[in-house]
């Protein structure tokens, strides 16, 4: 199967841990919106839950499914996050941000009782440290945060969004009005939580797309199918 058609499947089995009434937080990227996509097929579902957006993006689409959303602290805690990833390693440990949410996929992740990761198996790796890590920061410094960053061992680079042609490229911002940097790591990244503590103590740095012990259950689509590991 391709790619997509395995973030598909993936989806698929996690919508199923999705029962009536739940308090859903829901993540963000393409695999997160087939989710909704399959949430959206269960009408004693869809109609009864209330959902969490980790950002604006996924609001709009949980509303196009007719899925109630909420502020996130509307919710005292979560029954089930669901959420993708950009790597999830054999430790699962995940790097995560890629699409620029990650400060408040933290948060729908952190409130969960049940945190479901789903991806395609591309994104299975031995080690972190392929896909540059994204970590969000205050807008104030970004090139004195940058060098504080680089020197672990990094490159880091600002995220632009696409280059406008009148003003040049214009620094993309998040959903809390944060800048991110987009950084490649010279070394294959063998202790995340290690690193993340480093990260979290570096002046500017406001979230980290490390993501440390926070899968409950993973669902990988494969070539030969559906996986779950728990
Ligand atoms: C979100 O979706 C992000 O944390 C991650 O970067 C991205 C993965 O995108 P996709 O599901 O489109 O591969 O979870």
């Amino acid at each position: 199967m391709n790619q997509d058609a395995n973030k598909q499947a993936a989806a698929k089995e996690a919508a199923a841990y999705v029962t009536e009434g739940m308090a859903v937080g829901l993540g963000s990227g393409s695999t997160v919106f087939h989710l909704i996509e399959e949430l959206a097929k269960n009408d004693a579902v869809r109609t009864t839950i209330r959902a969490a957006a980790s950002s604006e993006e996924t609001a709009e689409w949980a509303a196009a499914a007719g899925i109630a959303t909420a502020p996130f602290d509307d919710f005292d805690e979560l029954d089930i996050s669901i959420d993708g990833a950009d790597e999830v390693d054999a430790a699962y440990q995940m790097t995560k941000g890629g699409g620029g949410a990650l400060l408040r996929e933290k948060f729908v992740n952190d409130a969960a009782k049940h945190r479901i990761t789903i991806i395609d198996e591309t994104k299975r790796v031995s080690e972190l440290g392929a896909y540059p890590l994204p970590i969000e920061i205050v807008p104030y410094a970004p090139k004195y945060t940058a060098a504080q960053i680089e020197a672990l061992g990094s490159t880091a680079r600002l995220r632009y969004n696409d280059t406008d042609v009148d003003s040049g490229s214009v620094p993309y911002v998040t959903d809390n009005g944060n800048y991110i940097l987009d950084c490649a790591f010279t070394e294959p990244i063998k202790d995340p939580a290690k690193l993340d503590e480093k990260l979290q103590q570096t002046l500017g740095v406001v979230e980290t797309g490390l993501f440390i012990n926070r899968i409950d259950t993973l669902i990988i689509g494969t070539s030969a199918g559906v996986q779950t590991e728990t």
